[in-house]
């Protein structure tokens, strides 16, 4: 009896302290479609550290966990925007030891003057992959509900009401995020989609409301099969979920054509970081894991298996040529001065538009 209860206390003593930080494991918190297949299993076999691997699609369900604390991640890839700097601002990151990422220098300066917005001097994230927001649309469809001058390159298609109501018997998905929304509709109405202007604001609401009874769906992932399955018609989506979506429906046969356009009003791009969460148990692998992706080789085999473009200069050559010519995927030049990155905005303006966002998501 003695002994049980001393074994138990034992146990109790020793759960309640985190996890040892030598023990071979890491836990990876990601975005959902972010990774080459065999990433995590090639880092497994070459360092014997065991990974667990989960999944999110938003900043926000990421913060969420973040902020609750203790979310025993070694491994998170906020988005270098206002979601990174409030919680850099906030103490959740670890400073990355720099000495350990011998692979930095492959990084492009151009990238890691744009994060630094939101990462000053690039102290607690390393950029891993990017993307813009565009429009995924289903050409038969499309062309079929408006004609063929349907003008698939603009915010129109979606934020016009006329137009909107006639692509929402085949659907309108939108992204299930403020930060993303409200930008595409102030460029739509040829405001500045940075704008922390409340009557902006207003504004985009204005044209939201008008459009919700015509949107399906928001929804931050799901365009992906939804696109591919001929059962979606226009999503507000993420560059590269929308070219897995138009190569999904390649491979399938299924007569679907999807295509990805970014808008002639201008698109966000939105660079994810690798960050260390401050309380993770395993922040040694977690720079190894780190120094893993800078690597040429390995952060080529994941654009070659997402067709979302990385930031290493070093990686470039060995993308599959086809990627790296695919407009969609890696813009041109004339594209690229269309795209902005988001900025930290006040407290106040988030919540506002927060509240702006529960209202209409809940069609008030
Ligand atoms: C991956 C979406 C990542 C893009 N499914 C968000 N910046």
């Amino acid at each position: 009896m003695k002994l049980r209860f001393l074994v138990g206390w034992l146990a109790a003593v020793l759960a309640s302290f985190p996890a040892r930080s030598d023990e071979p494991r890491l836990n990876v918190y990601n975005w959902s479609d972010y990774i080459a297949p065999d990433t995590i299993a090639k880092f497994e076999a070459e360092t014997g550290i065991k990974v667990t691997y989960d999944v999110y699609d938003s900043n926000e369900v990421l913060e969420a966990k973040l902020l609750s604390g203790r979310s025993g991640y070694d491994i998170v890839v906020p988005s270098a925007s206002p979601f990174m700097a409030r919680q850099i601002a906030a103490g959740v990151y670890r400073t990355l030891d720099k000495s350990k990422l011998t692979g930095w220098g492959n990084l492009d300066p151009h990238i890691l003057g744009l994060v630094a917005a939101a990462d000053p001097k690039n102290e607690h994230g390393s950029p891993y992959l990017w993307s813009d927001t565009g429009i995924g649309y289903n050409e038969t469809e499309v062309y079929a509900a408006l004609g063929e001058t349907a003008s698939v390159d603009s915010l129109a298609l979606i934020f016009d009401p006329a137009s909107a109501e006639k692509l929402a018997p085949c659907g309108i998905s939108l992204l299930d995020t403020p930060q993303e929304v409200f930008p595409a509709a102030l460029a739509y109405l040829g405001l500045d989609p940075k704008s922390r202007d409340l009557g902006d604001l207003d504004k985009a609401v204005a044209v939201l409301q008008k459009i919700r009874p015509y949107i399906r769906k928001f929804h931050s992932s799901q365009y992906i099969n939804d696109l591919a399955g001929g059962g979606l018609c226009v999503a507000l989506g993420y560059s590269g979920d929308v070219v897995q979506a138009r190569n999904r429906a390649r491979e399938a046969g299924n007569k679907v054509k999807v295509a990805f356009r970014v808008p002639k009003e201008g698109a966000m791009m939105s660079v994810d970081m690798l960050g260390i969460p401050a309380d993770a148990p395993h922040p040694e692998n977690a720079l190894r894991f780190i120094d893993y992706l800078l690597r040429p080789a390995a952060i080529a085999d994941v654009t070659n298996a997402v067709w979302y473009p990385n930031p290493n200069l070093q990686a470039t050559a060995l993308v599959r040529p086809e990627i790296r010519d695919d407009p969609a995927v890696y813009p041109p030049e004339e594209v690229r001065r269309r795209l902005y990155v988001d900025l930290p905005a006040s407290a106040a303006y988030e919540r506002a538009r927060t509240r702006a966002w529960t209202r209409l998501k809940s069609g008030r």
